[in-house]
């Protein structure tokens, strides 16, 4: 089947990822499917699976941005930065549990996130994103690829919301903190699982926000006063287990936790 470029056909494919994500059933990539979606169609479905759950009630609390850092790129074999919308319903609280049954195959990667203060959106310069941030914190991110075996291409996975399944974040702290090379320990049970550095998140994670903005801005959107924004993780992914202790340790900015059960 060949994809007809018409609103059916891409409600069609969000109601198929919305219910994936929903029932934490996987399903062919769609790429597999043999539909060959552009990226703006990909953006578009993603925008529709969204809308189905805010209709269901779910808040947009944020943006989270994905391949930032060359790790990630490399780990999922893709070249491109991509974003999709967080809302309420995948917050974790922080020091909490989460349950493997909400999920596929999560996996969980180390992130710094951003708080702002002032709306964001277009081109705006490192400092015009740093003065819209009232803090920023230590974050976990758990993503669970709706696909089959966490393969995709880049249209997949943007259509499929960027895998986003669940976030925590640490303490918020003053933004004073100079976050351009901060190192980051991924523990599971007190051992290191990944290691990297802020650094790895675009050289500073301060552009991610900034790219974030323009993206936002690209889509007609703005980043309101009160956004969360995750700046992407700084290393690969590493696979959740069961009764497990997941925390990151960021230099400066303290931890972000959660348990596995
Ligand atoms: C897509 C999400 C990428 C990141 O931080 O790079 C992402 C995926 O890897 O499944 O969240
Ligand atoms: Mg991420």
């Amino acid at each position: 089947m060949s994809l007809a470029n018409n609103e059916l056909n891409l409600h069609a494919l969000a109601e198929l990822v919305d219910n994936a994500a929903h029932k934490a059933q996987a399903i062919a990539q769609l790429s597999a499917q043999g539909e060959s979606l552009s990226l703006e169609q990909a953006y578009k479905v993603q925008d529709l699976s969204v809308a189905r759950r805010i209709s269901r009630g779910e808040k947009q609390v944020g943006i989270k941005m994905g391949f930032t850092s060359r790790a990630k790129m490399i780990q999922m074999g893709v070249e491109d930065m991509i974003w999709g919308p967080l809302t309420d319903q995948m917050f974790i609280e922080e020091g909490g549990e989460v349950s493997l049954e909400r999920f596929i195959h999560p996996r969980v990667e180390p992130e710094i996130a951003f708080l702002l203060n002032k709306p964001l959106s277009g081109n705006v310069t490192l400092a015009e994103a740093m003065a819209a941030v009232e803090a920023v914190a230590p974050a976990l991110e758990v993503i669970d690829s709706r696909y089959d075996n966490f393969k995709f291409s880049l249209e997949d996975v943007v259509a499929d919301n960027c895998s986003s399944s669940g976030f925590t974040i640490g303490a918020w702290q003053a933004p004073d903190a100079n976050l351009a090379n901060l190192g980051m320990v991924m523990e599971f049970d007190g051992k290191a699982v990944q290691i990297g550095s802020s650094a790895a998140i675009l050289g500073n994670p301060y552009r991610s926000l900034a790219a974030a903005a323009r993206v936002a801005g690209e889509a007609g959107k703005t980043l309101p006063a009160g956004s969360i924004v995750l700046a992407g993780a700084s290393t690969a992914a590493q696979a959740m287990t069961p009764n497990t202790h997941v925390r990151l340790v960021c230099e400066g900015l303290g931890v972000a936790e959660f348990n596995i059960k």
